[in-house]
Order: structure tokens, then C-alpha cells, then sequence
């Protein structure tokens, strides 16, 4: 786009790893076509953008108004991995800033000199709040995750002093509730995100949350990936600590992407199977569960003898049981290297989803009406899993963690086949009203978006 016409240009800023930058372009495709007099270039390493980027998209041009543009990965020429863990993510950030920078020039030029007028950006771009001021612009970060994350970050420092004793060692305190905070009374100390108060709390990552939790309060608007009634109470919280505070999720409703393709037909397959009788397993993009638990799934599945849709890498598939793909393959279940999730959730046949409670799955998971098993990993989603079972009680946490053979065949008995399911899936679909309400006509997520416009355009 030139510059003729158009009277904003919204620069948004996309972390290219996890699940973040995709939420991201939703968002910023549904703001483009309520904005059509707006220029929005979307700044992501061109790795992340050919995966966010449907083969709909033709040369990256989803709305005449909208225009991508390659980010640098911060990996230095020759650089030599050492293995550490989020190594990439320590590269990116720390070449972020003069990254946004210089490709911002190129995008300022491309838009006939039309300068940015505001900063859409992930959450994790605490840096960002400093290049707005300096802007004289409106900084407006995306948390792609839920409320109570985004609280356990942003009191990080209070639940630190709080907590003093428990600092860098959990051990022996994991049961202990976070009872000092709106709305995490059923939240134990071992649900935090690692880096809050115990594990590294001086890592790169925790640093970067804890200097996020700072920042926001200058945000112009925080925007997140929710509904406020799946959370009032963190939600009028946070509300109250920010300028404004816009829940306009899930984003994955409010503002679909191009249909994903179903390469491995998934969905004909749900056709022929009976109503809530099949089990989803996925476990999002960063992980996967190390081999022994891979075995334990398996054997579980198997056993309990349920339909199920297994996503799962190819290079993951060696660690299965022996005999395990030959024997189920095609007939009791599939697995696939990638499936089009959010239809997969959506569709009549499944009656589980086994996940690690990444934000994006459990949000997908209320929308489709599903009631969840969660093996958290990292970071959220130990939060996410205790929300789920404790408090929305659309699911059950395995404790303390790890999958073993039993509790995934005592799981998916309680949930495909017992009382204890039917009530599982009453309080889900009870939450998915919920959610179609807020993304209907005057919903909360509706007039959030709208505000959220009114922040991107001089003219609405
Ligand atoms: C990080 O998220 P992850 O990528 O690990 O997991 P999710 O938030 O659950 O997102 C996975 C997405 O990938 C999609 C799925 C979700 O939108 O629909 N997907 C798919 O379409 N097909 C597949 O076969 C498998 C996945 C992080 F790890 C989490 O802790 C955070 O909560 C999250 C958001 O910040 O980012
Ligand atoms: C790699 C990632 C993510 C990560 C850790 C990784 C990621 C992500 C989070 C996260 C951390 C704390 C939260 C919520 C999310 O951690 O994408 O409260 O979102 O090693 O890609």
C-alpha cells in the first residue's frame, strides 16, 4: 500500500515462536477489513510467516491494506548452537529491538513516507512501551495467553515478596494456594509459570516477563485472547491495573483464518465415527512428551480400545510401542503429523482432547465444546490445567504431571463414559454459550474489538 488514501499506519509486531504470531495475524486481519483506510504491516521472520501464512495468501497479501514484512532471526552469521534451552528465543530478543527498527524504516518507505502511528505487539515486546514514547505513539501489546497468567506475571514481584521463603526452590511449598491474589484462590504455588518463584527467576525468559508485568500499565489498551466471563474476577482485576484492558477472544471465532487444510482427512474420518466417542491428542507446537510417556499414551489407547486423532511429528512416531501403528493405524485411529484443530474440536465425534493446555487448545477446546485431559509442561500451562479442572471444571489434570498407562485409561473411562463426563461436558458447553455470546452481536469481545479499532484508526 501507498500512502494515498490511506490516513493510519499500525505497525504489529509478532513473536515468531509457539503459538503467538498466528492469534496475531487474526487479529490483524479482521482489524484491517474493519479499518480498510489503515495501512498494517506485519513484521515476522519469514520462517514464522510462511507457517502463519495460508497458501490462500497469496504473496502475503491478505487484505489490500495489509503487507508482511521478513524480520530478522537475531541468529548471528556462523553462530554456533549450544543447545540451551530457548536459545532462539535469547537470540531474537536481544536483536529485536533494532530488528523492529530497521524493518519499520523499509516499511515506512513502502508506505510513501507514511509514518507509523501506532504499535500492535506480542506481550513478550516489554521493550516496545519505550519505542512507542519515544514514537509519541500508542503501544497496544497482545497477550496470547489467558488472565491468569498474565496476573501471575504481573504481581510476579508481590507474590515474590509474599512468598519470600519459597523463592528458587518450590519444593516441599507446590501445594501451597496463592491466596494474596483476585481470583487464584484455587491456584497452588507449583501451578506458577517457572521463573515466578521458583526455578530460574534470573533466566533471560523470566526477566522479560517480569520487565512485561511492569510495562503494561503503560499500555495504551492490553489486548488478550479471551472472554471476560470465563474469568470476571481476574479480569476486573486487571481491568483496574491497566488503562484499558480488551478481552477479544477466542480469536480463533472473532476473527477466523482461511479454513486449514485437512491433508490427512481428518474430518471425513470424524464423519463415520459416533457422537463424543473420539479422543483429540495434540500437544501443540513446542513440545513433545518424552518417549516413556509416549508409550504410556499409546498403550493407554490402545487398551481402552477408544477412536482417536493422534497428532503427532513423524519424528516423534519411533518412540510408539512396537506393533502399535501397524495395529491401530487406520483402524481404530490416525495418526497425523498435523491436523486442522480448531475443526477437529469443533466436530460432534470427539468427546476428549488430551493436551498440554497451551492457551490457543484450551480456548479451541471451550469454543468446540470439549472437555479436556491436561499434561502441562511449561510455562501457562500447569495454570491453564489447574483452571480447567479446578475452577471451570471442564477436565482433569493428571498429577503430578507425567502420563502413566492407568490414570490416561481411568481418564478417559471418567470422561467418555461416566457420570463424572456428563458433567464435565454440561460445564464446557455451558462455557461455550458463554464464548459465542461474547463474540456475538454486542458481546463483550465484540464491543472490545470495536474499542479496539477505535485505538488502531484516526477515523472509525
Ligand atoms: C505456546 O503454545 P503451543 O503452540 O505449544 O500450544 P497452543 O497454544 O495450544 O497452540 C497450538 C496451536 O496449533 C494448532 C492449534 C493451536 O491453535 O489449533 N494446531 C493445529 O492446528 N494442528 C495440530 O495438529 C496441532 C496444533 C505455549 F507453549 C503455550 O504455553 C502458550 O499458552 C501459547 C500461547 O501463548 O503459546
Ligand atoms: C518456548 C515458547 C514459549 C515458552 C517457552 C519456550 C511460548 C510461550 C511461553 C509462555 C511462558 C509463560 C507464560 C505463558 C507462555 O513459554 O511460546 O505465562 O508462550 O521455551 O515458544
Amino acid at each position: 500500500p501507498t500512502s494515498h488514501g490511506y490516513d493510519g499506519h499500525v505497525a504489529v509486531m509478532a513473536f515468531p515462536f509457539g503459538t503467538h504470531a498466528a492469534p496475531m495475524l487474526a487479529v490483524t486481519r479482521r482489524l484491517a477489513t474493519y479499518c480498510p483506510t489503515t495501512i498494517f504491516s506485519f513484521f515476522n521472520t519469514s520462517e514464522s510467516n510462511i507457517s502463519v501464512f495460508s497458501t490462500a495468501d497469496e504473496h502475503k497479501l491478505v487484505a489490500p491494506n495489509v503487507k508482511a514484512y521478513e524480520l530478522a532471526d537475531g541468529v548471528p552469521e556462523g553462530y554456533a548452537f549450544t543447545g540451551k534451552p530457548q536459545e532462539r528465543i535469547e537470540l531474537f530478543m536481544k536483536a529485536a529491538p533494532r530488528s523492529f527498527r530497521e524493518a519499520m524504516e523499509a516499511a515506512v518507505s513502502d508506505a510513501g513516507g507514511k509514518a507509523v502511528s501506532c504499535l500492535v505487539t506480542d506481550a513478550f515486546f516489554w521493550f516496545a512501551a519505550e519505542m512507542a514514547e519515544e514514537m509519541g505513539v500508542a503501544w497496544l501489546p497482545f497477550w496470547t495467553a489467558g488472565v491468569c497468567s498474565l496476573s501471575a506475571h504481573f504481581y510476579t514481584d508481590y507474590i515474590r515478596d509474599r512468598l519470600g521463603s519459597v523463592r528458587d526452590d518450590a519444593v516441599g511449598h507446590e501445594e501451597e494456594p496463592i491466596s494474596c491474589i483476585p481470583g487464584m484462590s484455587k491456584i497452588k504455588v507449583g501451578d506458577l509459570p517457572e521463573g515466578v518463584v521458583f526455578g530460574d527467576t534470573q533466566s533471560f525468559f523470566s526477566c522479560m516477563l517480569q520487565k512485561m508485568g511492569l510495562a503494561l500499565p503503560k499500555a495504551a489498551a492490553v489486548l488478550i485472547n479471551t472472554f471476560q466471563e470465563l474469568d470476571p474476577t481476574i479480569t476486573s482485576d486487571l481491568n483496574s491495573k491497566f488503562k484499558k484492558f480488551l478481552t477479544i477472544g477466542p480469536v480463533h471465532s472473532m476473527s477466523p483464518s482461511p479454513a486449514a487444510a485437512d491433508t490427512y482427512t481428518c474430518i471425513p474420518w470424524l464423519h463415520k465415527q459416533k457422537l463424543a466417542s473420539v479422543a483429540y491428542v495434540g500437544f501443540g507446537s513446542v513440545t513433545t512428551p518424552p518417549p516413556h510417556e509416549l508409550v504410556a499414551l499409546a498403550e493407554a489407547l490402545e487398551a481402552s480400545n477408544v477412536p482417536f486423532i493422534w497428532s503427532i511429528r513423524d519424528s516423534a512416531k519411533g518412540n510408539l510401542p512396537g506393533g502399535f501403528l501397524e495395529r491401530t493405524h487406520g483402524s481404530q485411529g490416525i495418526l497425523v503429523p498435523w491436523a486442522p484443530q480448531t475443526s477437529v474440536l469443533a466436530h460432534v465425534a470427539v468427546g476428549v482432547f488430551i493436551t498440554h493446555g497451551g492457551w490457543n487448545s484450551l480456548v479451541e477446546s471451550v469454543a468446540g465444546g470439549v472437555p479436556m485431559i491436561c499434561r502441562p509442561f511449561f510455562g501457562d500451562q500447569r495454570l491453564n490445567g489447574r483452571m480447567v479442572q479446578d475452577v471451570w471444571q471442564v477436565g482433569l489434570k493428571l498429577g503430578p504431571g507425567a502420563f502413566t498407562k492407568d490414570g490416561i485409561i481411568e481418564s478417559l473411562d471418567q470422561i467418555l463414559y461416566q457420570e463424572k463426563g456428563k458433567i464435565l461436558r454440561h460445564n464446557v458447553r455451558a462455557l461455550k454459550q458463554l464464548s459465542d455470546i461474547a463474540i456475538g452481536p454486542n458481546g463483550s469481545s465484540t464491543i472490545n474489538f470495536m474499542a479496539l479499532s477505535e485505538f488502531v484508526s484516526p477515523n472509525p
